[in-house]
C-alpha cells in the first residue's frame, strides 16, 4: 500500500480494513455518478417539456459525499439547490424522489420533501407526523426547508445551531431526548459563493461567531452566481480570505477556517472529518470554503452558461470535473481497475433510468386516469344539441395533450360545463355529474394545493380555549409592563422549552422593562441579549422552534421588522405550507408599535406585515392584559405569531389577574367595546383608545358608536361578528393609522366582500388613516400626519349628517 494511500486511509476510520474503506470508496464513486446521470436526465426531462424547471448539483458531488460522512442523526441541514448528491449520500434522497420532485409529484409518500408545491431540489424532512406530533428527531438525519432567495437559509441555520448550544448547556432541557441528545448535534450549512455577498450571509456568520454554537458553514465556490464572476461578487475574489479577520484567536474565540479543492476526494473527506468533529466536540463553529468546484450543464434549465464562460474556462472544467478527477485517484491508488468503474458507472445510469421511468409513471398515470374517466363521462351521453360539436372539439383537444396536467382536465371540464344545454334530457345526468366531477376535482386539488398554510392539528389556534383575566376585589392595579412581567414568569416557569432573546431583551429587561428580573430568576439561557441582527433574531427564533424549543424572539420596534421581513415572509410564513406539514416553527415574534415618534418609530405599517406573512398570526392588542393573554395562547398552540404591544401602554394602568400565565386571548375574535346603534368602528390596537375618545365625543352629539376591536388581523373575525354589527347599525368605518388603502383596505375588504356587510349598508362604507408619508417628529408632526379623534368625529359625523342635515349641521366651511 502507498504512503498516500496509507494517509488517505486514516482519513477515514483507522479501523476500517482495506476492503472496506475500498467498498466506500467505490460506494462514493457510485453515488456521485448516480447524481451526475440525475441532472443530465433531469435537464433532458425539461427540454423535453415533462418537466417546467430544472436546477442541479453537477459539479458539486465530491464535496457533498464527503460532508454527508460527517453527517449524523439528530444533525441538521439548512442549504439551498445544489444539495442533492449531499441527500443521496446522506440518505434522505432516492433518485425517484428527485424526479418525483422534478415533476411536481404531489402524494407526500413520493415526494416527502414539499408534495409538489416547490420546483426541484428543494429540500426538507419530515419533523412531524400527520397528526402533527413531533418525531423523534435525534434518530433521523434532519434537513430544515429550503427556499429560493440566495442566503435565505442563513438566519434559520444561526438557530438550528444555537439550539445545540441550549440543549447541552441548560440541564433542565436534557430530558427533552427526543429533540436533541444533549447538544451534540451540528447545524451543516451550504450557501453558493456568490450568496456570501448578502447580507444575510454576513449577519449569520457574525452571529453564530459570538454566539459560539456548532455551525459547519460550507461555501460551494464555482467561481459564478449565474453569469457573475466572483471579482464582482467578494473582496479580493476569495470568501475565506476575506473571512480570515473570524478565524479562532489563541484564546479559542472565532471560526475554524477549511480550505479544500472541490475535485479533490481524499481532501475533502479529511477536511469534514476533522473540521465537524470539533464543531461537534467543543461547539466551535466552522467554515469550509470548497474552492475549484464545476458546473458541467450551467446554471439551470434557463440558459446556457457557454454565453458567459470562455472557451479556457470551460476547458478547466472538463479536466477538473470532481468525477473524472475522483476516478484518476482511484486508479491511482490501484483500489480497482478501469473496467469496474465503467461498471459502476453504467450500473448508476441504469439506475437513474429506471427511477426516472417509475417517477414518471406514478406520477402521470393518475392524472392520465384521471382524464379518461373525464373523457368517458363526457361522451357516453349522445345527444344531438347544436354544441355538440364545441364539446367534442373540446374533448379531441384534451385528448391530444401529450403530457397533461390537472389544469388540462379541470379547464376542459369547466369549458364543457359551458356548452351542456340545460333542456335536453340525455344531458341533464351529465350536467349534474360533470358537476360533481369538478366540484371533486376541485376539492382535491384544493388539498393539494392551498392546505396547510396555518396548523390543521388538535393544538392551532381555533382549538385553544379561550379562558377570560379573573380578578377579585384587592386585585392589585399596576402599570401595564408588570402584567407583562408576572405573566412571563408563570410562563418561564410553566414551560421548561421557553426562552427569549433580543436587544436589550436580558440583562436590563427589555427597554419597557416587561422582562425585568426574568434573567437574574431564569438565567442567560433563557432570557438573553443578542447583537443589533433584527433578521437573524428571526433566523435565530426559526432554527430553535424547528428544534423543538418555544422562543419568543424580540424585534424591539415594529419598524425595524423591515431588516427581518424577508425571513419572515420567505422563510417563516411559507414553513408549513412548503413542506405540507413536514415541518413547522411555532416562534412568537413580540414586537411593539403604534405611535411613538417620526418615521421610523410610528408602529403601524401593519399592511407591511399582513400582505407578506400570510401563514403567521398577527395580534394587535390594545393592551398589555390582552397581549398576555395572547402569549398564553400562543404558547399553548403551534403556530408562529407576531405580537406587536402597544408602545404607548406599558405604563398605562391595568388591573393585574389573578390567573396569570392562564388567562388565554382567542385569536380571530373580535370584542364589542361599546354597544352603539347608528354606526359601527372597527379599530385595533392604540387606536382604540382614540376611538374610545372620540365614541364619547360623539355622544355629546347624540350619535350612538358600536366600537369593534378587531383584537387579531390574521385570522380576522373568524365568526364574521362585524357583519351582524352592519346589519343593525348599517352603517361601518374602518379606522388605523397605516397608509391609506393599508389595513383599513384589508378589513373593508374582509367585511364587506367577504362577509357581505356590503348588502347592509345604507351609507358609503369610510376609512380613516394617517396620511401617505409616515408621520412627522413631535407631538404636532404627530397630530398632522396620523388620524386622531377629531378626524374619527368628523367622518362618522360626516356620514350621519347625510342621513339628517337638519340634525347634524355642518360644522366647518366647505
Ligand atoms: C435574493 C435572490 N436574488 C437573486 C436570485 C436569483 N438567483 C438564483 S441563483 C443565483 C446565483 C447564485 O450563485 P451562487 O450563490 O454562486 O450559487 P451557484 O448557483 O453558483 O451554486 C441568483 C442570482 C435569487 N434566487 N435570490
Ligand atoms: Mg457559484
Amino acid at each position: 500500500m502507498s504512503e498516500t494511500l496509507r494517509e488517505n486511509r486514516e482519513v477515514k476510520d483507522e479501523h476500517l480494513s482495506f476492503d472496506d474503506f475500498t467498498s466506500e470508496v467505490l460506494e462514493d464513486y457510485r453515488i456521485a455518478n448516480m447524481s451526475r446521470q440525475l441532472s443530465i436526465f433531469g435537464r433532458k426531462e425539461v427540454l423535453t417539456g415533462k418537466a417546467k424547471f430544472g436546477i442541479f448539483g453537477d459539479g458539486k458531488e465530491i464535496a457533498q459525499i464527503a460532508m454527508a460522512k460527517s453527517f449524523k442523526e439528530g444533525d441538521w441541514r439548512s442549504g439551498y439547490y445544489r444539495d442533492q448528491t449531499f441527500m443521496l449520500a446522506a440518505g434522505l434522497l432516492s433518485p425517484e424522489e428527485f424526479f418525483a420532485q422534478l415533476f411536481g409529484e404531489t402524494q407526500l409518500d413520493k415526494n416527502p420533501a414539499n408534495g409538489g408545491r416547490l420546483m426541484n431540489n428543494h429540500y426538507a424532512t419530515r419533523s412531524l407526523n400527520a397528526d402533527g406530533s413531533w418525531k423523534d428527531l435525534t434518530k433521523q438525519k434532519n434537513s430544515s426547508a429550503d427556499i429560493s432567495p440566495t442566503a435565505g437559509q442563513m438566519p434559520r441555520l444561526v438557530g438550528l445551531a444555537y439550539a445545540s448550544k441550549l440543549f447541552r448547556e441548560n440541564k433542565e432541557l436534557h430530558n427533552y431526548s427526543g429533540f436533541s441528545d444533549k447538544g451534540n448535534e451540528v447545524a451543516f450549512g451550504t450557501i453558493g459563493d456568490s450568496s456570501t455577498s448578502e447580507g444575510h450571509f454576513w449577519e449569520a456568520i457574525n452571529a453564530a461567531g459570538v454566539l459560539r454554537i456548532p455551525m459547519a458553514m460550507s461555501v460551494w465556490d464555482d467561481g459564478w452566481g449565474i453569469s457573475v464572476p466572483n471579482k464582482y461578487q467578494t473582496t479580493k475574489s476569495n470568501i475565506s480570505e476575506v473571512l480570515k479577520g473570524f478565524e479562532q484567536d489563541e484564546k479559542g474565540d472565532g471560526y475554524l477556517i477549511y480550505r479544500a479543492k472541490g475535485w479533490d476526494y481524499p481532501g475533502l473527506c479529511k477536511m469534514y472529518m476533522e473540521g465537524v468533529n470539533l464543531c461537534r466536540k467543543d461547539h466551535i463553529p466552522v467554515l469550509f470554503h470548497v474552492s475549484e468546484m464545476t458546473q458541467p450543464l450551467g446554471h439551470s434549465t434557463s440558459g446556457s452558461h457557454e454565453r458567459y464562460k470562455n472557451k479556457e474556462r470551460l476547458d478547466w472544467e472538463i479536466e477538473y470535473d470532481p468525477i473524472g478527477k475522483m476516478r484518476e485517484w482511484i486508479l491511482s491508488m490501484e483500489l480497482t481497475d478501469e473496467k469496474t468503474l465503467d461498471g459502476i458507472e453504467t450500473a448508476a445510469l441504469e439506475e437513474v433510468k429506471r427511477a426516472r421511468l417509475a417517477a414518471w409513471k406514478s406520477y402521470s398515470d393518475p392524472i392520465k386516469k384521471e382524464r379518461e374517466d373525464l373523457i368517458r363521462l363526457v361522451t357516453k351521453a349522445d345527444c344531438d344539441c347544436q354544441k355538440t360539436d364545441r364539446i367534442d372539439e373540446i374533448v379531441q383537444n384534451l385528448k391530444k395533450v401529450i403530457h397533461p396536467v390537472r389544469k388540462d382536465n379541470v379547464s376542459a371540464a369547466k369549458k364543457i360545463l359551458r356548452h351542456i344545454c340545460s333542456s335536453c334530457a340525455s344531458f341533464k345526468p351529465l350536467k349534474s355529474q360533470l358537476q360533481e366531477w369538478l366540484k371533486q376535482a376541485l376539492l382535491e386539488n384544493e388539498e393539494r394545493y392551498s392546505s396547510l398554510l396555518y396548523s390543521e392539528t388538535e393544538s392551532c389556534v381555533q382549538k385553544i380555549k379561550p379562558i377570560v383575566p379573573q380578578y377579585n376585589s384587592d386585585s392589585k392595579i399596576v402599570n401595564g409592563r408588570e402584567v407583562l412581567r408576572d405573566n412571563f414568569d408563570k410562563l418561564f416557569a410553566k414551560y421548561p422549552l421557553l426562552l427569549t432573546f433580543g436587544e436589550d431583551t436580558g440583562f436590563i429587561g427589555g427597554v419597557n422593562q416587561s422582562l425585568e428580573g426574568m434573567q437574574d430568576k431564569y438565567g442567560k439561557l433563557r432570557v438573553s441579549d443578542t447583537g443589533i441582527r433584527e433578521a437573524t433574531i428571526l433566523g435565530q427564533g426559526i432554527g430553535l422552534a424547528l428544534r423543538g424549543l418555544r422562543p419568543i424572539a424580540e424585534i424591539q420596534y415594529f419598524d425595524y421588522l423591515l431588516y427581518a421581513l424577508q425571513t419572515m415572509s420567505d422563510d417563516l410564513a411559507t414553513l408549513q405550507y412548503r413542506t405540507k406539514g413536514g415541518q413547522r416553527a411555532p416562534v412568537i415574534i413580540r414586537t411593539r408599535g403604534h405611535r411613538l415618534e417620526g418615521i421610523w418609530h410610528s408602529g403601524s405599517p401593519l399592511s407591511m406585515v399582513i400582505n407578506s406573512i400570510r401563514g403567521v398570526n398577527v395580534c394587535v392588542p390594545r393592551n398589555m392584559t390582552k397581549a398576555a393573554g395572547f402569549y398564553n395562547t400562543l404558547l399553548e398552540s403551534d403556530e408562529p405569531a407576531l405580537v406587536i404591544e402597544p408602545l404607548n401602554g406599558y405604563r398605562l394602568k391595568e388591573k393585574l389577574p389573578e390567573n396569570l400565565g392562564e388567562f388565554k386571548t382567542p385569536l380571530g375574535i373580535p370584542e364589542i367595546l361599546e354597544e352603539g346603534n347608528d354606526i359601527t368602528l372597527v379599530t385595533y390596537g392604540s387606536c382604540v383608545r382614540i376611538a374610545e375618545d372620540a365614541v364619547k365625543q360623539l355622544k355629546d352629539f347624540d350619535i350612538s358608536v358600536e366600537l369593534i376591536d378587531v383584537q387579531t388581523l390574521l385570522p380576522f373575525d373568524v365568526n364574521q361578528m362585524i357583519v351582524e354589527s352592519v346589519k343593525k347599525t348599517n352603517r361601518i368605518v374602518f379606522f388605523d393609522e397605516d397608509v391609506p388603502g393599508g389595513s383599513s383596505a384589508f378589513m373593508m375588504q374582509k367585511v364587506l366582500e367577504e362577509q357581505k356587510a356590503y348588502y347592509h349598508l345604507d351609507s358609503e362604507p369610510r376609512t380613516i388613516t394617517a396620511k401617505d408619508h409616515r408621520p412627522a417628529y413631535g407631538t404636532d408632526g404627530d397630530y398632522f400626519s396620523n388620524p386622531n379623534a377629531e378626524d374619527v368625529f368628523e367622518v362618522i359625523y360626516e356620514i350621519l349628517r347625510e342621513t339628517n342635515p337638519q340634525k347634524f349641521p355642518p360644522i366647518y366651511k366647505d
